[in-house]
């Protein structure tokens, strides 16, 4: 089937792409475009072309499935397309809806006319690939809409509704009404009254004090983008829009698109890209299962857990109701929403009328019975299995059929949950990351007898509420805490061997985490983990897991909220003080084990903390808990604070190259005996042939 169709209504031609999902800007969309736009030119009959898409796309950009292919080379590129359009000789007009974003915003520039939908979304994000917009959009969105907000545009990728850019050159205009039968019309009164056609190109640029005004920018990004290159290289094409004639400003342009095409750090986002929306995609689940209607939620426990997932849902508009122990309990928790809710009302996020919305939907209860008709229910209480057996058994006894019961558990058997019930298939585990309504990682774990519709519908619903969803098999920790473990056992490992918590966090922080494990420990809590390495020791008396976090827990220093843990606190502060304190608990411990400290390099550090990671997500994959190795990237980057611009820790092991990573690891485990087990590099690692990927 053709990706762009053509056809002539009233003496107008009109070129419409048609490459689901949101007509990409490939090969084939190229090539028929150059030649309706020859069609068109040709055909006496025809006095005006409009060009446009869908109401879900005018054009979502460059084709990203094509990026490190052939085809990106093939002839046409984007910019000739462009190139053609804008020399046309007849009025050219872009009929916009849905997205038009990237390559195809930039193809609207080429047009002489445009006319939008005011719901269309307008955008040039390429920045969040790690790119710059290398058609044409860094020398003519600045003529259009001025150089200050051309660039904020670019440098922050951020979209908007083509309604807030009704008043500027961009859009000749915003209408409510359907948008080709307004361009159409357009088209016509421009071939009517002979308007002169409006390239951008021509367009001058009109800030006196642009190179002032590009300096501080400049400055800032810098500042605020250390790991990406993108943002900066996109003030430098802007820049050329200035200082450039706009044909050497395109050459300019397009050699740092060039640049950053090639860089680790797009590889990186690029990679981070698809592997999020492979996530969601199941082997055994067709796209086409039907999913279950969720109308009502129903959350038990109204602490700082069920109260952020309350507000995820109330969010999109889906009433919960929220259950607990004691009216107390809920007036506390209630509270702890409604403030929440202030704070984005301050902070100008939210409007009056949206809080009082969302705090409507809300109810509470002390009764199981009024849990009868929800159609989803995740349970957010003690990590105790007393305590689930209790909670499950309850819900089983009251929520009616065909109701997905889901555990929010960070790492108890979600099987083992599910026998509580009668119901096993309708149970899924929902492991939410704290703050609930902030954190967009949303581990799915998928029980032996979870319903495929469960599972379907889980995955929906989290997009839905704006989670980045990853499915897990069932293990302790799943697949994020379960890596988190090894990561923390081998900074133990190098917290023993020598080095200090404060040497650790600044060697992992300048890797790019954005914190290293004790600032992170401490602001979590550590009795957290304090009590989930007591369960696991008395679940299993012959491990020894006596850490040094224990010792400071058993000092009673919990981090954060009590000022003391890994560092110090001065009372209202957030800024960790290196505490003699604590060197000292570390040392008497060194003592006691016997083990005289040695200095580590923070390339070491680094690398025993990320191969640990990277060992344990083999494992992970080998076991079958996770389905690829880029659902452990997606996990560990929204849920852990891993850098986005190293792509996931197993992305950027294949960057190191899992030859060199299994030689590093073999190296550690041959520096102790103790070690040997925990350094084991993982088969799949010793197995995956050098220069194939990891899947
Ligand atoms: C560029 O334009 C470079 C130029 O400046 C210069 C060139 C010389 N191509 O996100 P969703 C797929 S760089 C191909 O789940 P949503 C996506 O993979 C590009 N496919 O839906 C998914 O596929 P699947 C600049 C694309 O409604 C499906 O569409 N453009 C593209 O939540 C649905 O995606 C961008 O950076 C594409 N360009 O969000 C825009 N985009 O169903 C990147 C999406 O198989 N895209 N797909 O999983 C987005 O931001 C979002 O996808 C969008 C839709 C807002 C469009």
């Amino acid at each position: 089937m053709s990706q762009v169709l053509y056809d002539v209504v009233d003496g107008i031609a009109r070129i419409t792409l048609q490459n689901p999902p949101v007509n990409g800007l490939g090969f084939a969309v190229r090539k028929g475009l150059v030649e309706a736009l020859d069609q068109a030119e040709g055909d006496a009959a025809v006095s005006a072309i409009v060009i446009t898409g869908n109401d879900r796309a005018f054009s979502g950009g460059a084709d990203i499935t094509e990026f490190g292919t052939p085809r990106s080379g093939w002839h046409p590129g984007l910019r000739t397309v462009i190139e053609v359009l804008e020399q046309a000789s007849k009025p050219v007009v872009a009929a916009i809806d849905g997205v038009c974003l990237g390559g195809g915003l930039e193809l609207a520039l080429g047009t002489h006319f445009r006319v939008a939908a005011a719901q269309a979304k307008i955008g040039l994000p390429e920045v969040k690939l790690g790119l710059l917009p290398g058609a044409g959009g860094t020398q003519r969105l600045p003529r259009l809409l001025g150089l200050e907000a051309a660039l904020d545009l670019i440098v922050t990728g951020r979209i908007v509704k083509a309604s807030t850019l009704a008043n500027t050159p961009l859009f000749d205009r915003v209408v409510e009404t359907p948008v080709v039968e307004a361009a159409i019309e357009f088209a016509k009164e421009v071939v009517r009254q002979g308007t002169p056609l409006k390239r951008v190109r021509d367009l001058k640029i009109n800030q006196p004090d642009a190179e002032a005004f590009l300096q501080v920018a400049r400055r800032n990004i810098a500042a605020a983008n250390k790991n990406q290159p993108a943002p900066l290289l996109c003030l430098e094409a802007v820049a050329g829009c200035v200082s450039l004639p706009f044909d050497q400003g395109l050459v300019n342009e397009r050699e740092l698109f060039v640049k950053l095409m090639g860089s680790p750090e797009s590889l990186a986002l690029r990679h981070v890209f698809a592997a999020e929306r492979t996530a969601t995609k199941i082997p055994d689940i067709p796209a086409d299962t039907p999913l279950r209607d969720i109308r009502k939620v129903g959350v038990i426990g109204a602490g700082t857990m069920g109260g952020g997932i309350s507000m995820n849902y109330l969010n999109v508009g889906i009433p919960v109701v929220l259950l607990e122990l004691t009216q107390a309990a809920l007036d506390h928790g209630v509270g702890i929403i409604r403030r929440n809710y202030e704070i984005s009302l301050k902070r100008g996020r939210l409007t009056q009328a949206q809080l009082d919305e969302r705090m409507a939907l809300l109810s509470t209860t002390l009764s199981y019975e009024d849990l009868a008709d929800v159609d989803l229910v995740i349970e957010a209480v003690f990590e105790d299995m007393g305590v689930k057996e209790k909670v499950f058994k309850a819900l089983d006894a009251v929520i009616k059929p065909g109701a997905i019961l889901a555990s929010n558990t960070s790492g108890l058997d979600v099987d083992v949950i599910a026998g509580f019930t009668k119901r096993p298939e309708d149970v899924i585990g929902l492991h939410f990351f704290s703050p609930a309504n902030v954190m967009k990682l949303l581990e799915i774990v998928r029980g032996a007898k979870t319903a495929k519709d469960v599972l379907a519908t889980s995955i929906a619903m989290a997009k839905k509420i704006g989670k980045k969803p990853v499915v897990s098999g069932i293990c302790d920790g799943f697949i994020g805490n379960r890596m988190l473990m090894s990561y923390r056992a081998a900074a133990e490992e190098i917290l023993m061997g020598g080095a200090s918590p404060a040497s650790i966090d600044k060697a992992l922080e300048n890797f790019g985490f954005a914190m290293g494990p004790h600032r992170m420990g401490d602001l979590a809590g550590l009795d957290i983990s304090w009590s989930i390495r007591k369960r696991r020791q008395a679940e299993n008396p012959d491990v020894d897991l006596s850490v040094v976090a224990d010792r400071l827990c058993m000092a009673g220093r919990f981090g954060q909220k009590n000022g003391a843990g890994w560092y110090k606190y001065e009372a209202g502060s957030r800024t960790p003080i290196v505490d003699p304190v604590v060197e000292k608990i570390i040392e008497d411990y060194r003592a006691e084990k016997g083990i005289t400290p040695r200095t580590y390099t923070d390339s070491e550090i680094v690398e025993r903390c990320v191969y640990a990671l990277v060992n344990e997500g083999a494992r992970i994959l080998e076991e079958g808990i996770a389905l690829r190795a880029s659902d452990i990237d997606v996990v560990y980057l929204s849920g852990y604070g891993f850098p986005l611009h190293r792509g996931g820790p197993m992305h950027y092991a294949q960057q190191v190259g899992l030859f060199n990573v299994v030689r590093a690891i073999r190296r550690f485990a041959a520096q102790s005996d103790k070690a040997a087990e925990f350094w084991q590099p993982a088969a799949l690692l010793q197995n995956t042939e050098a220069g194939q990927a990891l899947k």
